[in-house]
């Protein structure tokens, strides 16, 4: 790994929000009083009835439970829209970019005020009510967050279904919390294309005739079949309803939202998220680690569908007042300078995505970044995986011109906000590496045994107390929550991460832990050794597995996406496991190279490790639930020509 730094810019030390005395101190005090440092930030929401109690937390084994700020009261939509009508109510809260770039529209909090009470009785003229669980199965559209937030305002419980899910995973989540009202929209559009949503409900809801009632958005205005009794058309249903809607008063500790992960194994745990303790982990998230300053427009690529879209393009920018940007599109339609194109067009100050978006506009070169001005960003972002040091470098240079640090910030579903990134404005950089903990957040590195590791060292990342965003439980499954989070390490919630601690303090998360491949008795992370693959000049994208290997144990698998215009062949893939000998050691040398032209990736495009593996240990007859994939196809061509055939 790269081990070059970058220094805090001067002009960031000087005006950031948070510098490094103050991050020193703040930090410490978190540890040292928790109680009395969320007492504090606990203020930056409006409470109906304050809060006396602050934490009142449990890791212990088979007693594992989290509260926070529990005999408060709140309202979730009031704190993201109604308390800041007196001073922003003309100010834009979204502005929304189509996937076609010709449409666009801006949201005023006024206006979302109206729109989100109209949801919200429309939902109450269906009968939900507090406690009711709603899915929520929409594009990219303002109406998504509307349906978000009206449920939060009366009380309801939301569970937002990826867009690009099947009939069977809709359902099989549907079923899981036991949703009777679902909200949808006719058709979805992303690069050009339709995607048939109204469809992918019925026949989900054929199989899970718990619903009742589809509310259904027009977007793309397709015919689409109306079931008689159950369906009804949004636009429709919101001409017979008021503009305002009385809040509901929610405990701190009542249920916000049920989230799926996408299971690596066994089916899709629902993580629970509350309200109070949330709200506030991710509007302090929000402000700090993105140094939001007011009126700045804050653009964070992610779909609704997955925890990122929940915490930074709706709760933690709407907590603080900020305009945040919606897109409906993708990163490389019409072209592969759109998502520049939509910073100049929108004069986006601070931009947040996913390193797999990166590489493959990486893999564009330069010239189509080169071509916009990008003068309005400050501020770059990255989440989801490990960034390789050679596309955080080629995001620091190229988009952000040397101008603009990068937050590197890791978190999880089950974490709600960000537990360890830079402070723009107090931390050092270093390509690849998520930096620090964020306030209140206490990571250990631990080895196989449980024992905590001091210093340098590497092994697996646990958390040794709460924050106030943390998960819950998982739904209807407390036992699972216990078993799956807290039984691995006892008193600590294990996040399934491998992590290095260097002589700095700083935190490399190396990978999931079940990624981690075993040779010869050494431990590799995967990430290390795609990492190097992909600096090398020809490699566009890289992913790393182990395979059974009769005298290493494990053998290094890997799969490398070409940059385009590049052959493959037997001279290029010596000449890759003597790159990665060399820059790694022996050790890391990969043993088979499959030239891939491109990676099973689940719809939010992370690498689907389990199908790799598989097709890895020739066991692809087995490959298990490929429904979430978002290209079926590249099963084929990597199981025809896979590398280690018996
Ligand atoms: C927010 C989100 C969580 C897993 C997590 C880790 C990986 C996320 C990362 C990162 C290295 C980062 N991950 N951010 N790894 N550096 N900055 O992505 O949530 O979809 O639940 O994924 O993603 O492995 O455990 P989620």
């Amino acid at each position: 790994m790269s081990e070059k730094v970058y220094p805090v810019p001067q002009d960031w030390a000087a005006r950031a929000l948070i510098d490094e005395a103050a991050y020193r101190d703040m930090y410490d005090r978190s540890i040292k009083d928790p109680e009395g440092f969320w007492a504090e930030q606990g203020k930056r929401l409006d409470w109906i009835k304050p809060y006396t109690k602050v934490k009142n937390v449990s890791f212990a084994p088979g007693k594992v439970s989290i509260k926070w700020f529990e005999d408060g009261t709140l309202n979730l939509s009031v704190n993201c829209i109604d308390r800041h009508l007196a001073t922003r109510g003309d100010q834009v809260a979204f502005i929304w970019e189509g996937d076609d770039p010709k449409d666009d529209a801006k949201i005023t909090y006024r206006q979302l005020h109206t729109e989100v009470c109209r949801m919200a009785n429309v939902l109450k003229a269906q009968g939900v009510k507090k406690g009711d669980r709603v899915t929520i199965y929409m594009p990219m559209i303002p109406e998504a967050t509307y349906a978000m937030l009206a449920c939060a305002r009366i009380g309801a419980v939301h569970s937002v279904v990826f867009g690009g899910f099947s009939p069977d995973s809709l359902a099989g989540r549907i079923e899981d919390c036991g949703s009777t009202c679902l909200i949808t929209a006719d058709e979805g559009l992303r690069a050009g294309k339709k995607v048939p949503l109204k469809a992918n409900a019925d026949a989900a809801l054929a199989k899970s005739p718990l619903v009742t009632s589809v509310i259904v958005v027009k977007r793309t205005g397709a015919a689409v079949s109306m079931t008689e009794g159950r369906d009804l058309w949004y636009h429709e249903a919101v001409k017979n309803v008021s503009d305002n809607c009385p809040p509901e008063e929610m405990s701190a500790e009542d249920p916000l939202f049920i989230l799926y992960t996408s299971g690596s194994t066994g089916k899709p745990k629902g993580v629970l998220h509350t309200t109070g303790g949330y709200l506030v982990y991710v509007s302090m998230t929000f402000q700090y680690v993105f140094d939001y300053q007011d009126a700045e427009i804050f653009w964070c690529t992610a779909d609704v569908g997955w925890v990122t879209g929940h915490s930074y393009v709706v709760y933690g920018p709407l907590a603080c007042g900020a305009t945040s940007l919606l897109f409906e599109g993708v990163p490389n339609y019409p072209s592969v300078s759109r998502v520049w194109e939509v910073i100049d067009k929108h004069g986006v100050s601070i931009f947040y995505t996913a390193p797999t978006a990166l590489r493959a506009l990486m893999q564009a070169g330069d010239e189509p970044v080169k071509k916009t001005s990008r003068k309005s960003l400050r501020l770059l972002g990255s989440v989801g995986e490990p960034i390789n040091p050679e596309a955080w470098e080629w995001y620091h240079r190229v988009v952000g011109e040397d101008r603009c640090p990068i937050v590197d910030t890791w978190w999880q579903t089950e974490t709600g906000g960000i537990l360890i990134a830079p402070f723009p404005g107090a931390t050092a950089l270093k390509p690849g590496s998520a930096t620090r903990p964020f306030f209140g957040v206490q990571p250990k590195i631990v080895d196989a045994e449980g024992e905590v590791l001091e210093g340098a060292c590497e092994g697996n990342l646990i958390l040794t107390d709460s924050w106030p965003g943390q998960m819950r439980t998982v739904y209807g499954d407390h036992q699972r929550f216990m078993e799956t989070y807290f039984s691995t390490y006892p008193n600590a919630y294990f996040t399934g991460d491998g992590c290095r601690r260097d002589d700095d303090g700083y935190y490399w998360i190396t990978g999931r832990v079940d990624d981690v491949i075993n040779v010869s008795g050494h431990r590799m992370g995967t990430a290390e050794v795609e990492s190097s693959l992909v600096a090398h000049s020809k490699v566009s994208e890289a992913a790393v597995v182990g395979y059974p290997h009769s005298i290493k144990g494990q053998g290094i698998y890997a799969y490398v996406t070409l940059m385009a215009g590049e052959e493959p062949s037997e001279e290029l893939r010596k000449e890759l496991v003597q790159w990665v000998r060399k820059d790694i050691g022996p050790i890391a040398s990969p043993d088979l190279i499959q030239f891939a032209p491109s990676l099973p990736k689940t719809r939010s495009g992370k690498i689907m490790r389990r199908i790799l593996r598989k097709i890895a240990e020739d066991e692809y007859g087995s490959l298990g639930d490929t429904s979430t994939l978002s290209d079926p196809g590249v099963v084929d061509d990597l199981i025809a020509n896979r590398q280690n055939k018996r």
